[in-house]
């Protein structure tokens, strides 16, 4: 790799390290002034140099330097799972406190749902990066869902969403029906989760 593209590289893993510490906080003083904790996991990666090329091979895009900080927002990618939908959305507004993440577009995939069935809450990010010199501001994709979207989007992944070629439609309005299912028992299991604390 040339020393350009490591240097990306580099900035992209200080991104990382960065927004993991922050999120870590955040987290931790929420569940200790709530005396209860939302998140189930937290994920965080760099795509992969075989994902990025993927990505912008599908936007018709050369891979350089230049492309990947233009087109691909995601090299940082942090995953967030709660148990109960409501927390996506507290979630979302404790991110939205931090000084430290620069929020710059958000999807709701849960109102919203991609065509495919998709739901999850994305957050693009910047992420302040104090170097010697100056600092850099470098893009993240903070995505934050339910188990039951969690574990539809990770099926969906190995079934269709990286499947080369189109589905064919059955199966497509299956896993769409499926989406619906559990969005369902997303709303079900809040409900009893707020029945439970008026006990
Ligand atoms: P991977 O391997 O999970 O990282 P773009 O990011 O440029 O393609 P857009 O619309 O701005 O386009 O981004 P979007 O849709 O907000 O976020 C893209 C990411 O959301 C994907 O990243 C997936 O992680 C997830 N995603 C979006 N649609 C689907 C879907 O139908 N099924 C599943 N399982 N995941 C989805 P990557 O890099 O494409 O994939």
């Amino acid at each position: 790799m040339e020393k350009e593209m490591k240097e990306l590289f580099l900035k992209y893993e200080f991104a990382k390290q960065l927004l993991e510490t922050e999120l870590n906080i955040l987290i931790q003083e929420y569940a200790f002034k709530n005396d209860y904790n939302p998140v189930e996991h937290v994920k965080s990666r760099i795509k992969s140099e075989e994902s990025i090329k993927e990505k912008l091979n599908r936007k018709k895009k050369e891979y350089t330097k230049e492309n990947i900080e233009t087109y691909v927002k995601d090299v940082v990618g942090v995953r967030i799972i709660v148990s109960f939908l409501n927390e996506v959305f507290d979630l979302v507004k404790l991110i939205k406190t931090s000084k430290n993440i620069i929020i710059e577009k958000e999807e709701n995939y849960i109102d919203n749902p991609k065509e495919t069935g998709y739901t999850s809450y994305h957050l693009d990010v910047l992420v302040p990066v104090f170097l010697s010199s100056n600092i850099e501001y470098v893009r993240a994709e903070i995505q934050i869902r339910t188990l039951a979207m969690d574990f539809w989007a990770s099926v969906d992944h190995k079934v269709q969403y990286k499947y080369k070629g189109k589905l064919p439609e059955a199966m497509q309005e299956s896993l769409i029906t499926y989406s619906k299912y559990l969005k369902g028992l997303d709303r079900n299991m809040k409900k009893i989760n707020q029945e439970v604390k008026e006990l």
